[in-house]
């Protein structure tokens, strides 16, 4: 499984770039918001446009979607979630160690010595570092970053042995997570895309399922 912004929407949280998008905030697309560039630059900013994001997301519930995904967990012996989102909803509905391609937005990390925080409940920019005193970024991963070590290659890796691959919710343009499907495909997979849309992935699925997440999963399963 890939997920993207799609399978949260039922949940309240806004796509990035469907009709409800946030794309922008205080007149900055999102992309120019979610940059390392804005790390260096403005961290004050940063954190005010995370703030916001996390602020609206403590009144946002897992939907029948995620859950749908934690009980196939349960149910099919090789069963892997990958995630483009920072939201954290797969685990709050159960799913165990999902792969979070681009972080989570409930954990920060210094900018000094690397150390992670999980700054859940925390509503605004978290204090200084625990160990050395170092301000704290989100553990996010934003547009010109390398992704974390290791997920995307173990994402990857699950890509090629699969025999079926559900990409949902998400508008595939966003990469190196959108090359997954491609290569699931490549080596061989059945290549299913729900999605209330057309995509850039949707020539190449096997099937497409036109409908919300939430709605379709739990018919599936
Ligand atoms: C990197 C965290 C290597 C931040 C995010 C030109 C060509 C190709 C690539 C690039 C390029 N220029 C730059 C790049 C690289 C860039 C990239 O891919 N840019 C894109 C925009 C072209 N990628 C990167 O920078 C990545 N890093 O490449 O590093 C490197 C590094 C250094 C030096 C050299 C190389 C890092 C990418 C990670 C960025 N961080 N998020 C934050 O959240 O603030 S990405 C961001 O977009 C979110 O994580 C989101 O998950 C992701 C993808 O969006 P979607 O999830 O698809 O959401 P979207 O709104 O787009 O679509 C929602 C879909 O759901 C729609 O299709 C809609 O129809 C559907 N839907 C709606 N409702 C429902 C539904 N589906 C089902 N049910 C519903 N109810
Ligand atoms: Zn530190």
């Amino acid at each position: 499984m890939l997920t993207g912004a799609g399978i949260s929407a039922e949940s309240g949280v806004p796509t990035f770039r469907g009709r409800d998008g946030l794309s922008m905030w205080k007149g900055m697309p999102f992309e120019v918001l979610s940059s390392s560039r804005m790390v260096r630059e403005d961290l004050d900013e940063v954190w005010a446009w995370f703030d916001f994001r996390r602020g609206h997301l403590a009144e946002c519930k897992p939907n029948p979607g995620h859950i749908a995904l934690a009980e196939w967990e349960a149910k099919f012996d090789e069963f892997t979630l990958v995630t483009q989102n920072i939201d954290g909803l797969h685990r709050v509905a159960g799913s165990f160690e999902p792969i979070e391609l681009h972080g989570n937005i409930h954990r920060a990390y210094c900018v000094e010595c690397g150390e992670r925080h999980d700054i859940s409940g925390v509503p605004h920019e978290p204090d200084i570092c625990r160990s050395c005193g170092g301000r704290l970024r989100p553990d996010v991963v934003l547009f010109g970053e390398m992704l974390p070590t290791g997920e995307f290659e173990r994402a990857e890796s699950r890509a090629r042995e699969c025999d079926m691959f559900f990409v949902v919710g998400t508008s595939a343009l966003v990469y190196p997570a959108a090359a997954l499907p491609v290569i699931a495909k490549q080596s061989g997979a059945f290549l299913v895309e729900i999605n209330p849309e057309q995509t850039e992935l949707s020539r190449l699925c096997d099937l497409s399922l036109r409908g919300e997440a939430g709605e379709i999963l739990p018919l599936i399963g």
